[in-house]
């Protein structure tokens, strides 16, 4: 199996991704694919995350990160079915290869919900360093709620993923930008990012409102995973997916 067999296994063509996509992805640094989520599959994607929530309570998170004044979930490939098309899913796939160029897998699946009056995150990149001629990561954000100004939506700075990491750049990361864009929009759909792209979580100024959300996040193969597949994938997991989607979490020796 390599990254071609897998994506043609998945269906991930390049094809699913209109001009707008490739130009947005490559000017902006993101595109926006509303209605990928349909209503039963959204249904089930919510009542495993309240599940999840409710089962591992203070530890929720912990495989990854825990994130105060939000619920997190982390390592979701193995924690149910439900979820199985989320590093799958042909369009995102294809967007991802989109970005990153060359042979890629899964470095996590986890989900995030910024409680009210809290989730501002300082604008970061997923990589570390300033743009060297090619992407190494990929984000994409799931909307399992309506994303709103109100409700603490991700928000993006188009055009940094070609420039210095926000490190070098930014005098305060936490400051609203005067080039950012929300990301808002309804439930089901998902947001492709080109995570050297500045972004970050904005307050949930709302008194009741939930915005969950789910990260598949991917890297250029070369690299090390957020989550080593290998090391907690179960035998349950390995045993229902395709061979196509263990090259994605890079679960089998070659
Ligand atoms: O959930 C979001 O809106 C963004 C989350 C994020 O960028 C992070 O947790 O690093």
């Amino acid at each position: 199996m390599d990254i071609t067999a897998a994506l043609s296994a998945l269906g991930a063509d390049d094809n699913l991704l209109t001009k707008q996509h490739k130009a947005d992805l490559d000017n902006k640094g993101f595109a926006v694919f509303p209605g990928l989520i349909d209503d039963e599959w959204l249904e089930s994607l919510r009542t495993r995350f309240e599940e999840l929530c409710e089962k591992e309570g203070a530890h929720a998170g912990i495989e990854v990160h825990q994130e105060a004044g939000t619920r997190r979930l982390s390592d979701l490939c193995n924690k149910g079915p439900a979820f199985d098309l989320v590093y799958t899913h042909p369009t995102v796939l294809a967007a991802i290869h989109h970005v990153i160029g060359r042979d890629f897998k899964l470095s996590s699946l986890n989900a995030r919900d910024a409680l009210p009056g809290e989730g501002l995150q300082g604008l970061h990149a997923d990589w570390g360093a300033d743009y060297d001629g090619q992407f190494h990561v990929c984000n994409s954000v799931w909307l399992l709620d309506d994303f709103s100004a109100e409700n603490g939506c991700t928000r993006l700075v188009p055009g940094t993923h070609k420039g210095p990491n926000q490190k070098n750049a930014l005098e305060d990361p936490m400051a609203p930008h005067p080039e950012q864009e929300l990301v808002v929009a309804p439930a089901g759909t998902v947001a492709v990012f080109n995570s050297h792209t500045w972004h970050g979580g904005t307050l949930n100024k709302s008194k009741d409102l939930q915005r969950r959300a789910m990260h598949g996040y991917f890297t250029a193969r070369e690299h090390g995973q957020q989550l080593n597949q290998r090391e907690y994938l179960r035998y349950e997991t390995w045993k229902r997916i395709s061979p196509a989607a263990r090259y994605i979490l890079n679960v089998d020796v070659d």
